[in-house]
């Protein structure tokens, strides 16, 4: 049987995927934290038989509470090859710190492109072909709450590029100077801070290389833009604070003298 484990960023949309592809109905919601423990069901897909893994989110291989530490000992775990990671399109940056993490680790992973279409919507794009060149996996835009599994859904090709090789020679050659120099507690904290920066170097040349971003405000739309120009601003303003300063000072000091 074939292990396939669901991992990303909280809130990306992996329990939605999970419930999606095994029709299970396990809790989702628009909060941190939602899933706290492994949650695990087997389908049967052109007569081979799969497991299906939903993680709690992280962030990092580095693990803060316990939740985290379930995702991060099954993704340590031996029979933890083949990963389905959800990129949620709208927070690229942050969700790539993951993704890298794991392709250094050499897992075989598939990237699913969840909330695209919303990230579309404020202007947003992302060359597939770019991603999947520079990390040698397949990068997929999936619905998360309507996928349609297709023939080669569960087969995962992983190549090692060179734009890999290179990310993984810089952190091991971190992780030894380290070494040789000390090895107290704040050494290793340094060194984890070193790897994060290296990291961020690699995913900030992705992204300008591959993400297109208008520089729109989320929510910000015609009403918000008519609202605040200058010369509508200014005068519902002043007439706001005169009704604030009128109502404090003159209408309840009235009605004070008369009640009291
Ligand atoms: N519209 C839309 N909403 C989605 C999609 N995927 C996820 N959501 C919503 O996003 C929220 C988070 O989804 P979950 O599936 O719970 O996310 P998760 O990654 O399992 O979160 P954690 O368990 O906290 O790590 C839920 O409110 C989902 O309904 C999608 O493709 N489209
Ligand atoms: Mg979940």
């Amino acid at each position: 049987m074939h292990k396939i484990h669901i991992v990303g960023n909280p809130n990306s949309g992996k329990t939605t995927l999970f419930n999606c592809i095994t029709k299970s109905s396990e809790h989702v919601g628009n909060w941190h934290g939602v899933t706290v423990d492994k949650k695990s069901k087997i389908i049967t897909f052109k007569s081979s038989t799969y497991e299906l893994i939903d993680l709690p989110g992280i962030y990092s291989l580095n693990a803060f509470s316990l939740e985290e530490q379930v995702s991060i000992e099954e993704i340590n775990s031996s029979d933890c090859d083949n990963i389905l990671y959800l990129l949620d399109a709208n927070n690229f940056k942050r969700s790539m710190l993951l993704a890298l993490n794991l392709l250094i680790n050499d897992k075989n992973i598939k990237i699913l492109i969840n909330n695209y279409k919303s990230f579309q919507k404020n202007g947003g794009s992302i060359d597939i072909e770019y991603l999947q060149k520079i990390l040698g996996c397949e990068v997929e835009i999936v619905d998360a709450q309507k996928i349609k599994v297709k023939e080669d859904f569960f087969k995962f090709q992983t190549r090692k590029t060179s734009f890999i090789k290179m990310l993984q020679n810089q952190i091991n050659k971190n992780s030894e100077n380290n070494k040789n120099n000390q090895t107290d507690k704040s050494s290793e904290d340094n060194q984890k801070y070193k790897n994060i920066e290296i990291l961020y170097a690699y995913i900030l040349k992705i992204a300008n290389n591959c993400v297109k971003k208008e520089n729109k405000i989320y929510g910000y739309g015609k009403f918000d833009k008519k609202l605040l120009k200058l010369s509508v601003f200014l005068p519902l303003f002043i007439l706001a604070m005169f009704f604030v300063i009128y109502f404090t000072f003159f209408l309840l000091c009235q009605l004070s003298a008369i009640y009291f």
